[in-house]
């Protein structure tokens, strides 16, 4: 294996995979920031996607194309109703029958909600709201979303849900504040629109008793890795974790937690490219149940800081075959030769092929020279979107590409959210759409215009 912090050997020409046009999911005035995207495996042709919308009370931006992007039902749901009033934190996954899962939080309380289609991401109808336990104190965290909880600080409140689903089930973990621990529930699924009950909350150990912004993956037998790190504050660093439960709905619970790395991103690490939300490390897990030549592989991405306080962020990578008991050398995904930021980086395996794509923020093009990817004149400030995948079970990846066609500045959507907490990709069927937010207005249809308000954007990235 190659020594830490050396790039994966390029085998693969960029020229394998066809990157798509930047397309302009949400066309919205306003802000579109944090984002989920999900691809239903019956039907490729079925995207859905969806942002957080900071700057209004309630609700999120969602967009459904069954056209592979070149379409799209564009809404905002969760302003009241059956979701409730949607706060942020969505996440979507698709499960192998074409059921879509959305895990996501209410202004109004401090709970786990999940919601469920059955028809492509049309129509979504909440079916477990999860009342995260541990009511250790009554004060809500500092770093909380600007968002939630107006007026109400009481009680235990869940934050930064993930979901994820296989063929027996689905299942998402969040962190419990004000303790700051994680916990997790599943529900059994069988079929389009058949599923049981979210089980009760299951305590997710963590080295030093506490752990967040965390990520799940359910494995083709079934087991339910999460990760996550342990400061959710600062910018010195962190150490990032994962926890296995073996046999999910069955009787065992969550194992020991297992060190995966060290970050120097701590909970709140501000950079120039996010300079009022700043990042996390965003430690990211992706399980392959393709049942090909690398099934049961776990793969894991997270973001190191080269020297603290650098503002040189880098993406790692790092793969294991025992459920996380051992890992492979973290090795950079970005192939820059630069002293920039990439950051917020989203990884999918796609279950056809077993493919793995990767996509994350990318500032190296802004050299503060005016170039493409400089807006301002200033250094590592303006954030383009890149990519890379691998063909072989992460052994090799492709040459990095850019995704976006324009650059983007976070200081310029004049919201302190930035591009949010973290964004996410979809990868099926040799399709990989990452979603990111973008006010380059590459499109020419941002309703703000160039270097104002965020719009959700995709691209159609083919992987033959
Ligand atoms: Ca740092
Ligand atoms: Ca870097
Ligand atoms: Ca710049
Ligand atoms: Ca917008």
């Amino acid at each position: 294996m190659l020594a830490l912090a050396v790039l994966v050997t390029t085998a693969l020409p960029a020229t394998a995979a066809t990157v798509g046009p930047s397309i302009d999911v949400s066309v919205m005035p306003g802000n579109e920031a944090e984002n989920a995207v999900a691809v239903n495996p019956t039907n490729p042709l079925n995207v859905v996607a969806m942002s957080t919308l900071p700057d209004v009370p309630s609700g999120l931006f969602e967009g459904v194309s069954f056209d592979g992007g070149q379409t799209w039902t564009r809404s905002v749901i969760g302003t009241g109703g059956d979701l409730g009033e949607i706060c942020c934190d969505e996440q979507l996954t698709f499960d192998p029958y074409g059921n879509l899962w959305m895990t996501y939080l209410l202004n109004t309380n401090g709970d786990i909600l999940i919601a469920l289609s059955t028809d492509g991401g049309l129509t979504l109808d909440k079916v477990a709201e999860i009342v995260p336990t541990k009511p250790t104190g009554s004060k809500a965290p500092s770093n909380a979303h600007p968002k939630r909880l107006r007026g109400s600080t009481k009680g235990v409140l869940g934050d930064q849900p993930s979901i994820s689903a296989g063929p027996d089930g689905v299942w998402v973990s969040w962190t419990s504040f004000p303790s700051t621990v994680v916990e997790a529930s599943g529900a059994a699924v069988s079929g389009l629109g058949l599923h049981g009950s979210f089980s009760a909350p299951e305590a997710v150990p963590t080295a030093n008793g506490k752990g967040d912004f965390g990520d799940t993956v359910v494995g083709p037998d079934g087991q339910v890795m999460v990760t996550y790190q342990d400061q959710t504050n600062g910018q010195g660093g962190s150490r990032i974790y994962t926890a296995v439960d073996p046999d999910g709905l069955g009787g065992t619970g969550f194992g020991n937690p297992r060190f995966l790395a060290r970050s120097r991103v701590g909970g709140f690490d501000y950079i120039a490219a996010q300079p009022d939300r700043s990042v996390d490390a965003e430690a990211n897990l992706a399980f392959d149940r393709s049942g090909g030549l690398h099934d049961g592989r776990i793969y894991a991405i997270w973001t190191q800081e080269v020297k603290n306080e650098s503002d040189d962020t880098d993406i790692m990578f790092q793969s294991s075959d025992d459920n996380g008991a051992t890992w492979t050398p973290a090795v950079r995904l970005n192939d820059d030769a630069t002293k920039n930021s990439q950051f917020n980086p989203a990884i999918a395996v796609d279950q056809a092929t077993g493919f793995v794509g990767v996509g994350w923020y990318d500032a190296r093009n802004d050299l503060g020279n005016g170039g493409p990817g400089d807006t301002d004149g200033v250094r590592n400030d303006d954030a383009q979107f890149w990519a890379t995948f691998s063909t072989d079970g992460g052994a090799t990846f492709a040459s990095n590409f850019q995704v976006s066609q324009g650059a983007s500045n976070a200081a310029d959507t004049e919201s302190g959210f930035d591009y949010g907490d973290y964004t996410h990709a979809a990868f099926q069927s040799n399709t990989f759409y990452p979603a990111w937010s973008d006010n380059s207005n590459s499109t020419g249809d941002n309703p703000d215009g160039t270097l104002h308000q965020l719009d959700l954007y995709t691209a159609k990235i083919s992987v033959p």
